[in-house]
């Protein structure tokens, strides 16, 4: 059974300029690309995407971290990755939640780093399980900017909306 899964590359990760070493180990996995983007992550944003954690010591740090806040760099690198076992492969490459506990090999454990406050800065966000992935990725991703049809959609139609188009 084909999964997805969300990727972020997340503004440590940017930073240290690890985009092209973190898609090329993403890359043995053999999973294909079925959407990226760079996004600036709003505060709705990151507290939604993290919300199952609002409740730990490290909460407000970690949604300044998701932003970028902690680095400079606003923005984060989102990405779905599909196929065979895909979440299994991503966690496996991208390693252990402390990057200190995390394989050396993996990407965590290669280039994560733990903050003096305790911060786990980890370079990129896997999802965990396929009920989390589908949360994620409806979160991050507008149906229309995937090419595949992950979930199923509804069609709105929309009056007087204003979008953005090229002069
Ligand atoms: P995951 O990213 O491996 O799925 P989660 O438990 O979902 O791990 O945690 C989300 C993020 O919150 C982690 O990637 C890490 O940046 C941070 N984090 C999680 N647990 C801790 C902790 O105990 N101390 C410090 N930071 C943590
Ligand atoms: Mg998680």
């Amino acid at each position: 059974m084909n999964q997805a899964v969300l990727i972020l590359i997340k503004p440590d990760g940017l930073k240290k300029s690890l985009t092209g070493n973190i898609l090329t180990r993403l890359s043995e996995t053999k999973l294909e690309i079925v959407a990226a983007k760079m996004a600036r992550v709003s505060r709705e944003l990151a507290e939604e995407h993290y919300k199952y954690l609002r409740d730990k010591p490290f909460f407000e740090e970690l949604i300044k971290y998701l932003r970028g806040e902690l680095h400079d760099r606003k923005k984060a690198m989102a990405l779905i990755y599909w196929g065979k076992e895909a979440i299994k492969k991503c966690r496996e490459l991208a390693g252990a939640t402390n990057p200190e506990e995390a394989e050396p090999t993996s990407i965590r454990g290669a280039y994560g780093r733990i903050l003096t406050s305790g911060l786990y800065e980890n370079v990129i966000h896997v999802s965990s399980n396929e009920e989390e992935a589908a949360r994620e990725i409806k979160l991050w991703f507008n149906p229309d900017e995937i090419i595949v049809d992950l979930y199923p959609t509804k069609e709105n139609v929309i009056k007087d909306f204003k979008k953005k188009v090229w002069a």
